[in-house]
């Protein structure tokens, strides 16, 4: 088989640094994006934390109040709220950037992608690294984002060189040097290895991927089954070959929001859901977006929810048409409704770009 080239790209503290980009005095100060629970006041949990935060042990899923009082001694230290859409436009832009340089791209997440170059740069690993440290450039000039990026020939090995060196890491695993680079690393570094599993090795006497070599298959199947036994072999050894699968983002737009009043009333409810629907279709002019399928979501006094969607005909990008399906939506969730609503949301998805004369019928 050749050997092929996979990238594996991650953003360095993406929801805290895309905050950086709109407001770069807060690159000095311990940066915390929090997601509020609706509690009120401190409840809730940190998403993400900048470098500056970390430094005092502020670590992602920690209470928001854990990480204040870690963080007592720093006045200027600054905690906000997560901006889903916000950093969905960043890593849209970026995404972009990604694929253009790609034979197959494969999306993963808001913050992290596979690309196989494998054609492109001729199987070779000086070509790729160059490539590498060009799309860094241009997701730094273009969108003012640091990355970190991992090469090997696959994507295990790639993942794990991503967050090798990290932030801003670009670290090359040559098939020729992959068992010098992973051997010493703890077991810990191989994607789906908990703490849980962790221990069990520790307890084990094994530390190192050197050490899990120790183990053959058998072993491994025993302790965890036939899956992670041979997945777990396959990762220490280098051999698990997974190919980069094209994949996009499926995007999608919404607007949630806590009503003033906790109400059952169609009336009421709908004029929320008009505006929520101008609020979405806002985004949806600012990304020259077209969708194909609306969708509410209600979220009743006992926190319980119910969603309704449909999908439409043609795609569209007319507010009129988003207006008139989330309120026959709502028309429809009300029917038999007995207890009151609390928060009340609107999205579209399936959707696409808007593009010059060919689809201005879309936007009757
Ligand atoms: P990660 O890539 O795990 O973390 P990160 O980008 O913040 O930091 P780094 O890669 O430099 O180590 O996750 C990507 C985003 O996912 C992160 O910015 C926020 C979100 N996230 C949560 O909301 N909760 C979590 O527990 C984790 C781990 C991430
Ligand atoms: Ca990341």
């Amino acid at each position: 088989m050749e050997t092929r080239v996979v990238f594996h790209i991650d953003f360095d503290y993406f929801y805290a640094q895309c905050e950086e980009t709109r407001s770069p005095e807060l690159k000095t100060k311990p940066v915390c994006v929090c997601v509020f629970s609706d509690r009120g006041g401190d409840s809730g949990a940190i998403a993400t934390a900048n470098y500056a935060a970390r430094k005092y042990g502020v670590k992602s899923g920690m209470p928001i109040s854990f990480a204040k009082k870690r963080l007592e001694g720093r006045n200027d230290a600054v905690f906000l709220p997560v901006d889903f859409d916000f950093y969905s436009e960043i890593s849209e832009k970026a995404m972009k950037i990604m694929k253009f340089n790609a034979d197959i791209f494969e999306y993963v997440g808001r913050d992290e992608a596979y690309l196989d170059v494998t054609k492109r740069v001729e199987g070779d690993f000086k070509k790729a690294s160059h490539l590498a440290q060009q799309i860094k450039n241009s997701i730094r000039e273009k969108i003012k984002l640091s990355c970190s990026i991992g090469i090997s020939s696959n994507k295990l090995i790639s993942k794990i060189a991503s967050d090798y060196r990290k932030p801003d890491g670009l670290t090359v695993v040559t098939p020729d040097n992959m068992n010098e680079f992973l051997n010493p690393l703890k077991i810990r570094v191989i994607p789906g290895i908990g703490k849980k599993t962790e221990e069990r090795f520790s307890e084990m006497g094994l530390e190192t991927i050197q050490d899990l070599k120790k183990l053959d298959v058998f072993t491994l199947n025993k302790e965890f089954g036939r899956k992670n036994g041979a997945y777990i072999y396959n990762a220490v050894r280098g051999t698990y070959n997974e190919p980069v699968k094209e994949r996009e983002a499926s995007i999608q737009y919404s607007k949630i929001s806590t009503l003033k009043k906790d109400s059952k009333d169609y009336q009421f409810l709908s004029e929320n859901i008009i505006d929520l629907c101008k609020e979405v279709h806002g985004i949806l002019l600012k990304n020259n977006r077209m969708f194909k399928s609306v969708g509410i979501h209600l979220i009743q006094s006992d926190l319980s929810s119910k969603s309704r969607s449909r999908m439409l005909k043609n795609p569209t990008s007319s507010l009129e048409e988003l207006q008139k399906n989330a309120d026959q939506l709502l028309r429809e969730a009300l029917e038999n409704q007995t207890i009151t609503i609390r928060r009340l949301g609107v999205k579209v998805t399936e959707l696409s770009e808007v593009q010059g004369q060919s689809s201005i019928t879309n936007y009757f």
